[in-house]
């Protein structure tokens, strides 16, 4: 028998080590909350007799990975090995059992994973009973109010942002002059930085996942910028190390703008590179775009949260996104502020919903707004009002509103988890 403690942020984590590492097979002893993440005490080749036998703490002690058998953790003790010290320590064979029992989580017992399963089934039928029922207290209650979410949610919107946009709407009004009210609360919810790259220029990188229109839109702002400003007023920086090839496409615009295209993959090189054009009214920078869980973004959100920065970061949306695709890009980059967003391509978006949600959400501002592949004409300053009006008039082109079990479910379940 192997026996192996794992420490991971969190008990997901820790579980994917352990299948990593020992496989399927492995049995997990016990798991506990301890400061900075969880700890799993995991075995291989488990023989419970070997649990109770005396043996027992040579065995562990041996197998148990070399923090845990060198006592480097500190006075608590931890996993089967430290309670094999403790034992040895105390010379009590009756306490460690009981401490090993107590602690001691049998995740893989067949009657345990059958009654999580069982609880796991009846959650899901509680929730879709009182999802129905969360729909359907609102549409008896406060009929208007349902028929307004019901078409908020018909562009695309969230659940969550619809409730919130009608919650100050009269329960009396006619449905018409509701509505009109209800955009114009949903304008005001969405913030936009008025021009701000073009007008004040400064030092600006763009994030955002792979293929949204990164370089595409820093080809755009820098002809956009050169237009107003002249030859020499801007530079661009490729921060993309990770691809072959990946600053060429930057060069190829940098060739046709006049503008210097420099590399920089490391924070110095980084702030080299700024200070070496200085002299211009604009820095563009550009990065390599990843999938939501590609482990490289922490990587990159190193090279950009560095202390007393001049650098202003935009996140790139592309409006094709599913809303969960968008909210994740935004989490990926969580612990860096962010300036603003740029929502690309929404000349192919089927709804604007999702990004609006996203950003209202979050509380980010609107930059700018992409709207073709053509440089530099496809861009222009986000208004709140116009991307109000696109997102109702992409619903309206496609005359349908959600269906009630869709709506059902996703309001329900927003009230669901918001009472949980
Ligand atoms: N339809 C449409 N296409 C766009 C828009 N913006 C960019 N594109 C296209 O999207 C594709 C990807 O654009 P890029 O600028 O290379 O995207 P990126 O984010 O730099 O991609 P990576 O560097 O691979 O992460 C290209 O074919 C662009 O022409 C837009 O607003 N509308
Ligand atoms: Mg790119």
């Amino acid at each position: 028998m192997k026996i192996k403690r794992y420490f991971a942020p969190d008990i997901r984590r820790a579980i994917r080590m352990v299948r990593e590492e020992q496989g399927p097979e492995a049995v997990i002893l016990s798991n506990r909350q301890i400061e900075g993440g969880v700890e799993i005490v995991a075995a291989i080749d488990y023989d419970e007799r070997l649990l109770s036998n005396e043996d027992v703490t040579s065995k562990t002690s041996d197998h148990t990975s070399d923090n845990a058998s060198k006592g480097e953790s500190g006075t608590r003790p931890r996993g089967v090995g430290a309670y094999a010290r403790l034992k040895q320590e105390q010379g009590d064979k009756r306490e460690w059992q009981a401490q090993l029992s107590d602690d001691t989580h049998w995740v893989q017992d067949p009657a345990l994973v059958e009654m999580r399963r069982e609880i796991k089934d009846l959650r899901s039928l509680l929730e879709c009973q009182m999802s129905g029922l969360a729909w359907g207290d609102l549409e008896r209650r406060q009929p208007l109010h349902a028929r307004l979410v019901r078409s908020l949610m018909g562009l695309g919107l969230g659940a969550e942002i619809s409730r919130e946009l009608v919650r100050e709407i009269p329960l009396d009004m006619a449905f018409d002059q509701a509505w009109l009210k209800v955009i114009a609360i949903l304008v005001k919810r969405i913030a936009v930085t008025d021009d701000d790259i073009l007008t004040q220029g400064g030092v600006v990188a763009l994030l955002g996942a792979t293929g949204v229109g990164k370089t595409t839109t820093i080809a755009k702002l820098a002809a956009r910028y050169t237009l107003r400003h002249g030859k020499n007023s801007v530079a661009l920086i490729s921060t993309d190390n990770f691809r072959v090839g990946a600053h060429e496409q930057l060069r190829i615009y940098g060739r046709i703008l006049g503008a210097p295209v420099l590399v920089a993959t490391s924070p110095p090189e980084l702030q080299d590179a700024i200070g070496s054009q200085l002299d211009k009214g604009l820095i563009l920078i550009d990065t390599a775009g990843f999938a939501p869980l590609d482990e490289r973004i922490k990587e990159q959100r190193s090279l950009f949260r560095v202390a007393n920065s001049p650098i202003r970061h935009y996140l790139v949306l592309s409006a094709t996104t599913q809303i969960q695709g968008v909210h994740q890009a935004v989490r990926q980059y969580q612990g860096l502020e962010f300036s603003g967003t740029i929502l690309t391509k929404l000349d192919e978006a089927g709804s604007m919903g999702p990004v609006l949600s996203t950003v209202i959400d979050h509380h980010l501002p609107v930059a700018y707004v992409s709207t073709g592949q053509k440089v530099p004409e496809d861009i222009a300053p986000a208004r709140a009002s116009n991307l109000a009006n696109h997102c109702v008039s992409i619903a309206q082109g496609k005359h349908q509103l959600p269906d009630d079990e869709a709506i059902e479910m996703a309001y329900g379940s927003m009230v669901v988890t918001s009472n949980v």
